[in-house]
């Protein structure tokens, strides 16, 4: 890639890609993973966030650690889905970024993640940045 078009890319920050918070499905604390399950067969992603009542962002929820909580020796112990909370079972691992952050950046992060939350300094969460927005700027740019 020439310089020029890196240049162009450095220029971008996550707010610029990110997908608002209000076009974003996540779960809420202290709902149990029956309900998270719900939620991620409808919107049929395998993982969204998991945000507190102020909307602060504290981890993501997927399809397969929901599975993996209810498995017993020879069946999934389904029954189990509305005692378990969401709390037990979310990551809390993952990075998140500042809508500031440079696109660069943002590109490295989700080489490893599908996605990323994206909140203000006070923990508020404003939105995501995909795997799926970062790739389709990078082709763009290939072709200026
Ligand atoms: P996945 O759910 O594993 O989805 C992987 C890719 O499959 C998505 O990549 C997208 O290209 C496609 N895809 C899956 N479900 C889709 C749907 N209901 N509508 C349209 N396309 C769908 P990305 O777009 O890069 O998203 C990466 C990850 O970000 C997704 O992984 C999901 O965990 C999360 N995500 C994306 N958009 C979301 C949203 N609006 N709400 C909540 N989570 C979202």
């Amino acid at each position: 890639m020439s310089s020029l078009k890196k240049q162009a890319l450095s220029e971008w920050t996550v707010k610029d890609f990110m997908i608002p918070a209000e076009k974003v499905a996540h779960v809420q604390l202290g709902n149990p993973v029956e309900h998270a399950l719900l939620v991620l067969v409808e919107s049929g992603y395998s993982s969204v966030p998991v945000l507190d009542r102020d909307f602060k962002y504290l981890g993501t929820i997927g399809k397969t650690p929901i599975l993996k909580s209810v498995i017993g020796i020879e069946r999934f112990e389904m029954e189990k889905l509305s005692d378990i909370a969401v709390e037990e079972v979310m990551n809390t691992t993952l990075p998140t970024l500042s809508p500031d952050t440079d696109f660069v950046t943002g590109l490295k992060e989700v080489i490893d993640h599908a996605f990323l939350c994206v909140v203000d300094g006070e923990g508020h969460f404003l939105g995501i940045l995909t795997r799926r927005a970062i790739l389709k700027q990078v082709l763009k740019s290939l072709y200026i």
